[in-house]
């Protein structure tokens, strides 16, 4: 028998299951088809990533002695979907069945499984490149009351012995939080992310983005994304060296000039499958070890990665498609326009957006508590900002975008994810970030023509899902705060909000499916 490969984007990784298993006779494809660039209108440089990262791997393939066939997006005979085009492939050079290691969206799954009884049949493969499979996630929920990352995450140290000492946790605690949310002080130096040299590969694919995809939101020009192991591997060395020790203490913190800050920029390599997550793990308890990063720093950078990335894919794979669907708190408003546009008064939501349009990225403190908050605050239906998100940074695969956009952002589903919204006010905003200092906006206003518009945002968010919100026991202070002030102060905030939210340009909101 004579298998296709099928090897989608971000499945770049040469032990890839469906590739340690693959008989000498396998043809192994990489298909570029315009379908997958423009289901969402994904940002330029995260189209360009891809199909770089794409032609790099099929080389190293075919330098490694495999058999491979390269759709590129203007071949004439591209089918231009992913499912076809393999299809096409497989008759082509005779083959028997097509192999897939899961993909990384439910609709690709789903199609795929739909297909494998035909008479060219589509056999399914576990995706191992992650500490657990779902189905490993849907073991560990069993009998619980309510799946918490803390408890995941705390079993996945056990598990995996990162940060243990014999059984308990190295220096005493789980989580070290409560060290890591320090704003930036005055004048700080922040290095600078490694430059990598655009080959010609690389020049020729973004010439190819530009003309198929110039017309999406983004810029090209600051692309400098690794788009080869090599180049991942040097942006994981320069984060473990530079950045690590320092990652803990800002890693809540906001800044109007920086993008990037102490955070590693790793997620797009690690989601394409050119660096695994356990090296990145192992790598940063490394540093810690060897008395190069404090545990504060270490410890917070793992949990984002053995706890939060994946526990956020179990939720995905055991709650798909229902999911998707979810909006707790009936969110109907579209998308205000200015998240296209850069064009608000909010410095904070200007400077995130901006910073997204200029380098496909935005650390997530900006995406939780800027681009986020003001989405949760503003009743952005959950399918216009997933699919936003989807679309703006080069990291973004539906597994990890939707619980992070529809769950911990919008408290769409319920509090599965997080057991209280990350509502926050001007407040915050400029406890923990310079960008009141350049707004015209007074954060510590509520009412008024300069007062911020996040702080009545805020009270009436509070206000008009009292119902689902007052009775979590998280929320009960602020409740009372709120009960505390006059009816004319709440009315007041309340009219202030209304006419913010009346005079905020946003898209039509669309009915999940209209455009998928
Ligand atoms: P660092 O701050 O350096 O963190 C290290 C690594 O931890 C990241 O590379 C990432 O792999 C992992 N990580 C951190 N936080 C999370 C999280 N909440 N969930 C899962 N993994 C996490 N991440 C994506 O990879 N793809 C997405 O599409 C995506 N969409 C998001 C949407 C929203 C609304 C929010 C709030 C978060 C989203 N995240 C997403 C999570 C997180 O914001 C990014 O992983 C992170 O900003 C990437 O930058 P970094 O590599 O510099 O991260
Ligand atoms: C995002 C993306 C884009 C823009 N283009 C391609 C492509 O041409 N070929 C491909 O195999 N994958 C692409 N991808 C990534 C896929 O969308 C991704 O594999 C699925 O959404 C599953 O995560």
């Amino acid at each position: 028998s004579r298998p296709l490969i099928l090897v989608l984007g971000d499945q770049l990784d040469v032990d890839l299951a469906s590739l340690r298993e693959a008989p000498p006779e396998a043809v192994i494809a990489l298909c570029e088809v315009a379908e997958e660039g423009r289901y969402v209108p994904h940002h330029p440089q995260k189209i360009a990533l891809i199909l770089a990262a794409m032609r790099h791997f099929a080389a190293d393939l075919r330098d490694r002695g495999h058999r491979v066939h390269y759709s590129a997006l203007d071949d004439p005979d591209n089918a231009q979907t992913l499912l076809d085009e393999a299809e096409r492939l497989a008759r082509l050079y005779g083959c028997d069945e097509i192999r897939a290691v899961r993909p990384g969206e439910w609709r690709l799954w789903q199609a795929m499984r739909e297909r494998q009884g035909n008479a060219l049949p589509w056999r399914l493969i576990e995706d191992d490149r992650f500490y657990t499979t779902p189905d490993d996630f849907a073991a560990w929920e069993q009998g619980r009351k309510s799946p918490r990352l803390e408890y995941f995450y705390r079993e996945m140290r056990r598990r995996t012995g990162l940060l243990m000492e014999d059984d308990a946790p190295a220096g005493g605690r789980w989580n070290y939080d409560h060290d890591n949310r320090e704003p930036l002080p005055e004048g700080i130096e922040v290095p600078a992310p490694p430059r990598h040299r655009r080959d010609d590969v690389t020049r020729e694919v973004m010439t190819l983005v530009g003309e198929h995809f110039g017309d999406h939101f983004g810029d090209l020009a600051g692309f400098h994304w690794p788009v080869t192991r090599r180049q991942a591997l040097a942006d994981l060395r320069h984060f473990l060296a530079e950045l690590l020790s320092d990652f803990g203490r800002y890693q809540d913190a906001i800044s109007d000039s920086e993008p990037f800050l102490f955070h590693s920029r790793l997620s797009a390599a690690l989601n394409l499958g050119l660096l695994s997550p356990r090296e990145l793990c192992e790598g940063a308890e490394r540093e810690y070890r060897q008395g190069r990063a404090p545990l504060n720093a270490a410890e917070g950078f793992i949990r984002q990665i053995l706890g939060w990335r994946e526990y956020v894919r179990g939720l995905y794979w055991t709650r798909m498609p229902d999911y998707k669907r979810a909006n707790a708190l009936g969110a109907n408003r579209g998308l205000p326009a200015c998240y296209w546009t850069g064009d608000t008064e909010l410095r904070c939501l200007k400077r995130a957006i901006e910073m997204t349009r200029d380098n496909a990225y935005a650390h997530h403190i900006q995406r939780l508590m800027v681009t986020g908050n003001v989405a949760l605050l503003c009743d952005v239906a959950p399918d216009a900002l997933c699919d936003w998100y989807l679309a703006v940074y080069a990291d973004a695969c539906e597994w990890v975008e939707l619980p992070n956009t529809l769950g911990m952002v919008l408290h769409g589903d319920g509090g599965l994810m997080g057991s209280k919204p990350y509502c926050a006010s001007g407040k915050y905003i400029d406890r923990m970030s310079d960008h009141c200092r350049h707004c015209r906006f007074d954060p510590k206003r509520v009412v008024g023509d300069n007062a911020c518009p996040l702080n009545s945002l805020y009270w009436r968010f509070l206000e008009t899902h009292r119902e689902a919100l007052s009775g979590n026991h998280r929320m009960k202070l602020i409740y009372g705060s709120l009960d505390r002030m006059s009816d004319d102060k709440r009315a007041a905030m309340r009219d202030q909000a209304e006419a913010f939210l009346a005079g905020l340009e946003t898209e039509p909101a669309y009915g999940r499916g209209e455009h998928r």
